[in-house]
């Protein structure tokens, strides 16, 4: 608990050709907790393969499962000794929300955490899995140079098949977007019982008026996808926004006080 403005949180982000240059939607997760909260902090910026050599240099040990260094990673400084360094989006909120409680902006509200993990979970393994071939081929022309030998290398190996050839054409674009919208379809289902007629507090968050974590990892995907535009769909969030009455784009307007990047 020692982070102050002239001794801030180190946030690790990685560096893209976009203004600002924060895109991975992962880290935007750990960029939102760390605006949200008011925390003193400063970005490193990395281009992608260079994560391996900086994590290593801040004694990071690989994970054991799937890449073995991403970010977001956080070091928070100590009153004496060495930063405390986190990994991991999930666990960088739970720990900034427990070493640095706000009353006023607590992440995980009383009660909610189960509620949350489960709004988790469906972006996960619901949402993302129909959108990963619909937004990795489109992610290279924001890339640092550095960046895109690695960029090609991982991601192909994961999607098995190359950059060019990953993303669905024609009918199957169309059949892939309905999936995901479906999927999308799901949360909309669940957050209209915040409706005030259902008895709801209102409002266009996961807790209806209250920001929380779970607004904050799908507008981190929202702001991820702003970034990338496909010749066949335009601008990937100006797609998505309209959809469900709109809801989307009003949950990314509560979350705009929170997209600071410093
Ligand atoms: N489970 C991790 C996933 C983080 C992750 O996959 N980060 C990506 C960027 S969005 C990364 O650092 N990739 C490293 C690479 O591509 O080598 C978390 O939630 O922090």
């Amino acid at each position: 608990m020692a982070a102050t403005e002239s001794n801030p949180i180190i946030l690790y982000d990685i560096i893209s050709l976009a203004d600002p240059p924060a895109w991975s939607p992962n880290v935007w997760r750990a960029r939102f907790v760390l605006n949200y909260k008011r925390l003193p902090y400063k970005t490193i910026w990395v281009s992608l393969p260079d994560i391996a050599s900086t994590l290593q240099s801040l004694g990071v040990e690989p994970s054991p499962a799937g890449m073995p260094y991403t970010l977001p990673v956080i070091a928070d400084p100590t009153a004496s000794g060495p930063p405390k360094i986190i990994r991991e989006s999930l666990a960088i909120a739970q720990y900034l929300d427990i070493t640095y409680p706000d009353i006023e902006r607590p992440l995980f509200p009383n009660g909610s955490h189960a509620l949350q993990a489960l709004f988790l979970h469906h972006v996960s393994n619901g949402i993302l899995p129909t959108m990963r071939d619909l937004i990795i081929p489109l992610v290279p022309p924001i890339l640092d140079e550095a960046a895109l030998p690695h960029f090609r290398r991982t991601r192909e190996a994961f999607l098995k098949k190359p950059l060019e050839e990953a993303r669905p054409k024609g009918a199957e674009l169309e059949e892939a977007w309905g999936k995901a919208k479906e999927q999308f379809g799901v949360l909309d289902s669940a957050l209209q019982k915040n409706d005030v007629r259902l008895g709801g507090t209102g409002g266009n968050l996961v807790l209806g008026k209250q920001p929380s974590y779970a607004d904050f990892i799908l507008v981190a995907w929202f702001v991820a996808m702003s970034k990338l535009e496909s010749s066949e769909d335009g601008n990937i969030w100006e797609k998505v926004k309209g959809w469900h009455a709109g809801r989307w784009e009003r949950m990314w307007k509560e979350c705009e006080g929170f997209m600071q990047v410093m």
